[in-house]
């Protein structure tokens, strides 16, 4: 039977060979890169932010499933080899960036880093607190993810609305769609969250330009950006710059466009800036294991991979 590669690069790297056996029935696991073996074996290569060219060493490939949302880093491999290509969507990882969303989108409500602030310094003093539904919440990114956080954040009872790329329908969300919904969509929100993905379309996206054209005078004292996409749609100059003339009230950066960020980044120190070091989401490979097979044993018969991902689109 044809092999199954796992190329992981990460802290996750060494749990994924266990778990995939475990499930796989005896099957013929090889591991980069330690023990690959034959490359002419392997017809199914299980990847995330593996080395460029490495897959296209493999002569007998029929398909690619990312061990992760986003497949950025896959599609930039100039040499990808012309096989389906899979990602994860699982309610494992949508649970866990929507806990992000709606722990970000919150601690700017209710102010929580000025509380921060305050305890460092022994201050007891309360300030005025908006309620949920006079507070307007814009998701960038209305897709497995980007749908369900609107969802939270809407069951909180923010006013909220969501933009993509096509039209989309979500209950008690309004929606926006295409380059002619942006401006309005902007207009009416004071906490922007991004969850797009890094796509020609949408690198860079985040600059003064579009924080400018935020709602800045609602109830929520400013506008705050929280992005959990990718670190290529933010312009980390832009972002200082909108905090400092007042187009951004605050930001939550989980992404960079360098990851690590350098220690010497002066996002680090800005007061208006929380980061995370890219963890919002990350598949627990204990949950999606099983998935990852019984998706080969499917494509083995005759039907296609789940969650195909669109080169074109670039998602
Ligand atoms: P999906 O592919 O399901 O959804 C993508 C959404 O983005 C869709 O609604 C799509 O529009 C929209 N979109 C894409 N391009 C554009 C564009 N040019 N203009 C407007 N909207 C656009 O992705 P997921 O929801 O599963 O994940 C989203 C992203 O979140 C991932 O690609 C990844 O980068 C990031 N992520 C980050 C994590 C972290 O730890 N920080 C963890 C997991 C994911 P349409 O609906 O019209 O197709
Ligand atoms: C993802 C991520 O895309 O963890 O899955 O960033």
């Amino acid at each position: 039977m044809s092999a199954i590669l796992i190329a992981v690069n990460g802290p996750q790297a060494g749990e994924w060979p266990a778990l995939l056996r475990a499930h796989a029935k005896g099957r013929d696991i090889r591991v980069w890169p330690q023990a690959v073996g034959d490359l002419a074996d392997i017809a199914y290569a299980c990847v995330w932010m593996a080395p460029h060219g490495l897959l296209a060493g493999l002569p007998k490939l029929r398909g690619i499933i990312n061990l992760g949302a986003g497949v950025d880093h896959l599609l930039a491999d100039p040499a990808l080899p012309d096989v389906p290509v899979a990602r994860v969507a699982h309610p494992d990882l949508t649970a866990r960036v929507v806990e992000y969303v709606v722990l970000h989108v919150l601690m700017h409500h209710r102010r929580q880093r000025t509380y921060d602030a305050q305890q460092r310094d022994r201050i007891w003093k309360v300030h005025e607190q908006p309620t949920a539904n006079e507070v307007a919440v814009g998701v960038m990114g209305l897709g497995v993810i980007g749908r369900a956080a609107a969802e939270a954040i809407a069951r909180l009872g923010f006013q909220v609305a969501g933009w993509s790329r096509t039209q989309r329908s979500v209950a008690g969300v309004a929606t926006f769609h295409g380059a002619a919904g942006l401006d309005l969509f902007l207009a009416r929100t004071e906490i922007l969250v991004c969850l797009l993905p890094q796509t020609p379309a949408t690198e860079g996206l985040l600059n003064l330009a579009l924080f400018r054209k935020l709602k800045h005078d609602g109830r929520a004292g400013g506008a705050v950006l929280i992005n959990a996409g990718r670190g290529r749609l933010q312009v980390d100059a832009d972002i200082l710059a909108a905090l400092d003339e007042g187009a951004l009230a605050g930001a939550t950066l989980d992404v960079f466009p360098q990851e690590p960020l350098p220690s010497d980044s002066p996002l680090w120190s800005h007061p208006g800036i929380t980061i995370t070091p890219h963890n919002a989401g990350d598949i627990a490979p204990h949950a999606f294991a099983a998935e990852v097979i019984a998706q080969i044993e499917r494509f083995e018969r005759g039907l296609p991979l789940d969650n195909l991902i669109d080169r074109q689109r670039g998602y």
